[in-house]
């Protein structure tokens, strides 16, 4: 039998207790609630592409989030976890923040203001190299009417100037009050351990809501079915990513120690399947070849991955489909 990974990523089974706490034994929380610790909610949002998942890995110190040069990557609220001293921090990721069209835009941009709303704080990220443009100025619009903490992450400063930067910062505040402002980036981490410090810091006082070695709350068949798709975005070009979804179907611990899991890739058209099976099913399998890679590194075990391709016309219209995502059906 493999070693079980020291630092825990979350049970394979669907969580359905929601819970905060639903993972962490009993004992390790109260030994947590004695020692006067901290324990703070930080919700990272911004527009598509501004970096917020790969804050949350360099926060985290590990894979915890997928991460592509394409926007809306991301589609569901995920906790990283960082334990910094007496404080954990939980710092949830979310979907991009723009103007939705297809009705599972609108489901990401929702979920993205709940995991706002359920944070005691809000870390607004906003592109260096990109400025403030017409979606960032609306994002911080709607962001001074939240009732949270507000912090502001100027992220990829790796790309600018500093005047350029300062400027930045200026109107940024300008639009909305912060209580701090960092400047980081999230590719070098550069500016990352200050802000994981400041935050700790700050952080309410409070219980510990997880085991001090877990780093992230997802169930590991959804951060599989991540994994994968992350791999479908930077094989695959044009809007054929968006217009696929990948669900984990299968998990079977095998006798030997190795798992054996099963995933099914929805894409909308007969064409898109095509493109993504490749000549010869080429495509396909350098994408199952790089998830299975990644997916057992990650639970530290060995993987077997079978990968099918469905069909299925307006999967973006199909309830189901969202709670596989972990999205909330918008009904209109
Ligand atoms: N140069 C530079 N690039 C960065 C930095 N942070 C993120 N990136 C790049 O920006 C792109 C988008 O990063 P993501 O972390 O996926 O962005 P996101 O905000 O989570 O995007 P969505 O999930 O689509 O909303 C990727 O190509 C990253 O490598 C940074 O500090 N500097
Ligand atoms: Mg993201």
């Amino acid at each position: 039998m493999p070693e079980r990974p020291r630092r825990r990523h979350a049970a394979p089974g669907r969580n359905t207790d929601d819970s905060p706490a639903a993972n962490a034994p009993v004992e390790q929380i109260e030994t947590a609630a004695e020692a006067h610790t901290r324990c703070g909610f930080i919700a990272l949002i911004g527009a598509p592409n501004v970096g917020k998942s790969t804050l949350i890995n360099a926060l985290v110190g590990s894979k915890v989030a997928i991460v592509s040069h394409k926007v809306q990557t991301t589609r569901t609220l995920l906790r990283g976890i960082v334990t910094e001293g007496n404080a954990q921090l939980i710092f949830i990721d979310t979907p991009g923040i723009f103007a939705p069209r297809r009705r599972l835009d609108r489901a990401m941009v929702s979920g993205a203001w709940t995991g706002a709303n359920d944070a005691d704080a809000v870390a607004v990220l906003i592109d260096a190299a990109r400025g403030i443009d017409q979606e960032t100025a609306a994002i911080l619009a709607d962001v001074a009417k939240l009732d949270r903490r507000r912090i502001l992450v100027v992220n990829k400063v790796d790309l600018v100037e500093k005047p350029t930067l300062l400027a930045l910062v200026k109107d940024a505040i300008d639009r909305a009050s912060f209580v701090a402002t960092f400047m980081v980036s999230a590719l070098t981490g550069d500016g990352v351990a200050d802000l994981k410090r400041w935050l700790a810091a700050e952080a309410p006082a409070g219980p510990w809501h997880y085991p001090e070695d877990q780093i992230m709350d997802a169930p590991l068949r959804q951060l599989a079915a991540e994994i994968t798709r992350e791999k479908l975005y930077l094989r695959l070009h044009q809007e054929l990513p968006y217009q696929s979804t990948v669900e984990t179907t299968g998990w079977k611990e095998l006798k030997d120690g190795s798992v054996r899991i099963e995933q099914t890739i929805f894409v909308e058209r007969a064409s898109q399947r095509k493109i993504v099976l490749g000549r010869n099913g080429q495509t396909i399998r350098t994408i199952g070849a790089q998830a299975r890679r990644e997916i057992a590194e990650i639970i530290e075990q060995e993987v077997h991955l079978f990968l099918f391709v469905k069909v299925r016309e307006a999967w973006g219209d199909d309830p189901e489909r969202y709670r596989e995502i972990g999205l909330e059906y918008p009904t209109e």
